[in-house]
């Protein structure tokens, strides 16, 4: 019988030294040392030896079960390093490598500009409104004394919705609304997008931006709109701007002016950008119609106001030489990306 356990002893040691995987190991250990393992059916076997020789048989086989035990837990642990240093290596990382900056967006260029020109008339006391897109003849056009027979109100030059309903040709009827509801003092800009019945071409879009603004109070003259759009185009245009304001007309203003600047370009000279005139227009401006106050139930007699319309569009393009107005409205990336903060 001891040649068998000493049999049994080097064949399991050099069994247990090929086996690679827990699973192999488990079953090892259920063949060797379980309730109907090998060890186990040796132990059953001392009935067959003699009575005196059984302590010594005994000891022997629970030396070879310890030993088989311990060889056991050595080799699972060797499987285990083995596995866990496998797994490692597979997933490692090189934390040395660069990492991928994420691609940070910026501000659409109008975007940039609405939020200086917001900030220049916030500084100057003014508050941001706006309204709807879709609107009614009267905010449109009854209300800014825009008579029925007047060309803007043609079919060809506006988006109509139906018989009432049409899309706003300049944001005045969100000011108008805030004539009716509010008080003056009023000291209001209104940006939005407007439309018009254009065909696209590079300095047309039938969808483009305003901004609108709109001051009433007691006694508010033309002084007063000559100070705060020259103080405006010296913010935008720099402080050696001249500034000109030139008559014109408009059903909702009496009297209306148009505004220029001196050419940034040339300095006033001259050139391709100012078509050699040597001003740029920039806005289009009067003082408030009195039919347009008395229209809203503010007292022309007691109140006076002016407002003006600036187009974003063409500040946006002179500003940072974009040729081409479609530019602004097809949002191609490689166009936008030059607008980030740092470049492309
Ligand atoms: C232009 C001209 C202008 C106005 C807009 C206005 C609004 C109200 C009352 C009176 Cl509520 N007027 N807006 C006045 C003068 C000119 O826009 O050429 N814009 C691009």
């Amino acid at each position: 019988m001891k040649e068998q356990l000493q049999a049994l002893r080097e064949r399991a040691l050099a069994e247990l030294a090929e086996l690679a995987e827990p699973r192999a190991l488990e079953d090892f250990r259920v063949r060797l040392l379980g309730k109907k393992g090998e060890v186990t059916a040796l132990l059953r076997g001392m009935g067959a030896v003699p009575a005196e020789e059984r302590p010594a048989m005994g000891q022997l086989i629970n030396s070879l079960r310890a030993e088989i035990e311990d060889a056991l837990a050595a080799r699972e642990a060797e499987v285990a390093l083995k596995l866990k240093n496998e797994r490692l290596a597979a997933e490692t990382l090189d934390v040395t490598l660069p990492g991928k900056a994420a691609d940070k967006g910026g501000l659409h260029p109008l975007s940039i500009v609405l939020e200086d020109l917001i900030d220049i008339f916030r500084s100057m006391g003014f508050d941001v409104v706006d309204g709807p897109e879709v609107e009614t003849e009267h905010y449109c056009f009854e209300a800014l004394n825009v008579p029925k027979d007047h060309p803007a109100r043609d079919m060809q030059d506006t988006f109509y919705l139906g018989e009432e309903l049409l899309l706003r040709t300049q944001t005045s009827a969100a000011q108008i609304r805030v004539m009716e509801n509010r008080k003056p003092p009023i000291r209001i800009i209104c940006p939005g997008r407007v439309f018009r019945a254009d065909e696209v071409d590079a300095t047309h879009s039938p969808v483009f931006h305003q901004v609108e603004g709109l001051v009433v109070d007691k006694g508010i003259t033309l002084c007063d709109l000559k100070g705060v759009l020259t103080q405006f185009a010296q913010e935008i245009y720099g402080a050696d701007t001249r500034v000109r304001f030139r008559p014109s007309f408009f059903p909702f203003t009496e009297p209306s002016v148009e505004v220029d600047v001196s050419c940034s370009a040339c300095g006033g000279t001259g050139c391709r950008v100012c078509k050699g005139a040597g001003w740029i227009e920039i806005l289009g401006a009067g003082m408030v119609h009195p039919r347009v106050l008395a229209g809203c139930g503010i007292d022309p007699e007691e109140y006076s106001g002016f407002a003006f319309g600036i187009g974003l569009d063409r500040l946006t393009t002179t500003r940072y030489k974009i040729s081409d107005i479609r530019l602004l409205f097809e949002n191609d990336q490689r166009f936008l990306s030059q607008f980030k903060e740092g470049g492309k």
